[in-house]
């Protein structure tokens, strides 16, 4: 186990930021401590028992894949917590909105990976670099459990092209893979456990293998943005500020949820994943649901 970067009362030192613009990423990190991600990780499965059968709009899993922070305050409470946005704040400065949070998890000795891709590719926004993912583990992600793969400076690329492969094995909406042989040599394996995060550029090309541990690799995955960002493919798109001040307007505030899938939370989560699926899932060469 590496041990976790050392931290400037609490913020990333100089060297630090500069080796994430030079690399496209950076870990281990100091995040939320260790007890808080096995707590969150035992909200996560409780959530996943109380509310699998519980009548809501859309699958479970869809709640757990993208924008879990609309629906669950404890999604919330990793996301805004004061040591990891002071690590934020390095990367895109004091205004930080929250853009996504997700979930990505594997069960024990099954195929399924996530595809080497670059993030920006369907969101629309462009290839920015104002959008960092901080990518905090729940349970240990190493080499065995599937945790990521970086290529070092992949980031300096534009947004390259990526193929649709809906495969059901991908974590990913489209399965989308980019269209570059990526040699393994060039991978990084990001090996970190609970109470680091690793954080990784928009464009950074990336992906994971399967889990074959004995243990659940679960991951809250968090994509904040800088305010200036905008969605450039939908009149209208939602984040949550989580420091600081938005002075541009470019996205709809929403704010957090107060309990587990409140009515109006789940409400404003199907308008929200109404206007995104047309943006992540545009010129999709299958007609696929995001995330069902
Ligand atoms: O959790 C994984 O294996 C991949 C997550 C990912 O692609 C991301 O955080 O951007």
């Amino acid at each position: 186990m590496l041990d976790t970067l050392p931290l400037q009362n609490g913020q990333l030192s100089q060297p630090l930021i500069d080796q994430y613009w030079n690399d496209g990423y950076l870990f281990p990190l100091p995040a939320i401590s260790r007890d808080h991600a096995l707590n969150a990780r035992i909200e996560f499965e409780k959530i996943e028992r109380d509310w699998l059968n519980a009548g809501l709009p859309q699958a479970l899993n869809s709640y757990k894949r993208v924008n879990a922070h609309v629906v669950m305050p404890f999604a919330v409470d990793i996301a805004c917590h004061p040591q990891v946005l002071d690590v934020i704040e390095g990367i895109i400065g004091p205004d930080i909105m929250i853009y996504s949070v997700e979930f990505f998890s594997k069960e024990p000795h099954t195929d399924h990976v996530v595809s080497m891709h670059q993030d920006l590719t369907y969101w629309g926004m462009g290839a920015i670099d104002g959008l960092v993912t901080a990518w905090i583990p729940l349970s240990s992600a190493t080499p065995a459990s599937g945790c990521m793969d970086f290529v070092r400076g992949s980031h300096k690329n534009p947004i390259l092209p990526h193929d649709d492969t809906f495969d059901d094995n991908n974590l990913l909406s489209r399965g989308q893979e980019v269209r570059v042989d990526v040699d393994p040599a060039d991978k990084v394996a990001i090996e970190i456990h609970p109470g680091q995060m690793s954080l990784h550029h928009g464009l950074t090309i990336h992906g994971s293998g399967p889990n074959m541990s004995d243990d659940r690799r679960i991951a809250c995955v968090v994509r904040y943005i800088r305010p200036d960002m905008s969605q450039e493919q939908a009149e209208e798109d939602f984040a949550m500020l989580a420091r600081g001040e938005d002075r541009f307007g470019n996205f709809t505030q929403i704010s957090a949820p107060k309990k587990n899938f409140a009515p109006e939370a789940v409400a404003l989560y199907d308008h929200i994943r109404q206007i995104q699926a047309q943006v992540y899932m545009n010129n999709a060469t299958q007609k696929s649901d995001m995330y069902a």
